[in-house]
């Protein structure tokens, strides 16, 4: 299959070395070194992705704005196809997209200094303000409802209901957990309806790995725009709360490993304020806190359904992983809200 795609973009098969990169639960990725050059394949999860022609829609309106208004910033656009196609279809198998590799750079799994969760911050942040003069309405939704955090929750009380009732017994802490925390769903539903919170272009998954960083870690640009659309800040700060705040992942089982640390919490703020500092309402950066409420729990949820709805989304590579996962993230949770105030404090913000 792959040789079928690459031939599509003139690549003489044999002289190809690729490697396969796993970094993320839905797409696939491989690197593909042609002699000098060097790219990242793509296979786009249509399953998921029910429309990949919206991504590719969204990704020229971008880099034609960016190279109209911001010349100089570094924009990686998918290489074309000999005819001219920014993907392509195989049929039966799926949509390939091929993204030339940024020389010297590099990525990274986990964070490891705060330099790093601050560069990374500052990037995301700058995308957003960049693109703060772009019409954001104009995007193509490319998930529907992806953060919707309302929707999220029905869909939780469904698989209560539809869902395998046999895994409800034994997840009951967790599940009293999500219900119990509704407010965080309702504060949401406030925001729906507040006038200073903006829908922006978001990037929506601002993991660490999304980032190219320099040998000296300094952030390059960032990357995986399949998920880029109108959407609230606290998708892109909260999810790096998520992603950078504790050293371990969400794929850990030993939640003693779990912590909030501050020194990184004051990375991410400092990293993203330096470049959307002018640009959020006042309203918004009272609930930078929040933004991780929301994603932490939203994905505590996203696992939860999962494992009671037999792990037809993300998949499970052992028994109960979801489960694990989603337990993860609610201890995430739990000590992002013991420390709630300290956090405050740091960033001189009243408690929300
Ligand atoms: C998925 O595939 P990946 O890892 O980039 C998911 C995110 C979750 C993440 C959790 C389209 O992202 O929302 O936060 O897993 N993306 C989609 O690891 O569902
Ligand atoms: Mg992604």
């Amino acid at each position: 299959m792959l040789q079928e795609v690459l031939s599509e973009y003139g690549f003489d098969f044999k002289h190809l070395n690729i490697e396969t990169i796993n970094n993320g639960l839905i797409n696939k990725t491989w690197l593909v070194h042609n002699g000098s050059n060097s790219y990242i394949l793509q296979k786009i999860n249509h399953h998921i992705f029910k429309d990949p022609d919206a991504i590719a829609f969204n990704v020229r309106k971008i880099d034609n704005y960016l190279k109209q208004h911001h010349p100089n910033y570094l924009f990686v656009a998918p290489v074309k196809t000999l005819v001219q196609q920014e993907m392509k279809y195989i049929d039966k198998d799926g949509y390939y997209r091929l993204l030339p590799f940024v020389h010297n750079s590099k990525t990274i799994k986990t964070v490891a200094t705060t330099e790093q969760a601050y560069e990374a911050a500052k990037k995301f942040g700058e995308f957003t303000m960049l693109l703060s003069g772009f019409p954001a309405e104009e995007l193509k939704i490319t998930l529907p409802d992806f953060h919707n955090l309302s929707l999220r929750y029905n869909q939780f009380c469904e698989a209560l209901i539809n869902g395998n009732t046999e895994r409800i017994p034994p997840a009951e802490d967790a599940i009293n957990f999500i219900r119990q925390n509704k407010n965080i769903v309702e504060e949401y539903e406030r925001i729906l309806k507040n006038k200073s919170f903006k829908k922006r272009v978001t990037h929506h998954d601002t993991k660490i790995s999304n980032v190219l960083f320099s040998a000296e870690d300094k952030g390059i640009c960032v990357i995986d725009l399949d998920t880029v659309m109108p959407g609230y800040f606290i998708s892109d700060v909260g999810d790096m709360f998520r992603t950078y705040l504790s050293p371990a992942s969400e794929e850990e089982k030993d939640f003693s490993k779990i912590e909030i640390r501050e020194d990184y919490f004051k990375a991410i703020w400092d990293g993203y304020m330096s470049e959307m500092n002018g640009v959020l309402t006042d309203e918004e950066k009272a609930h930078f806190i929040y933004a991780g409420k929301f994603m932490i729990y939203m994905q505590a949820m996203r696992f939860l359904t999962d494992h009671l709805n037999n792990d037809s989304y993300y998949g499970a590579s052992y028994s109960n992983h979801n489960f694990i996962r989603a337990c993860n993230q609610i201890t995430l949770l739990k000590s992002l809200m013991e420390k709630e105030n300290d956090l405050c404090k740091i960033i001189g913000l009243p408690l929300l």
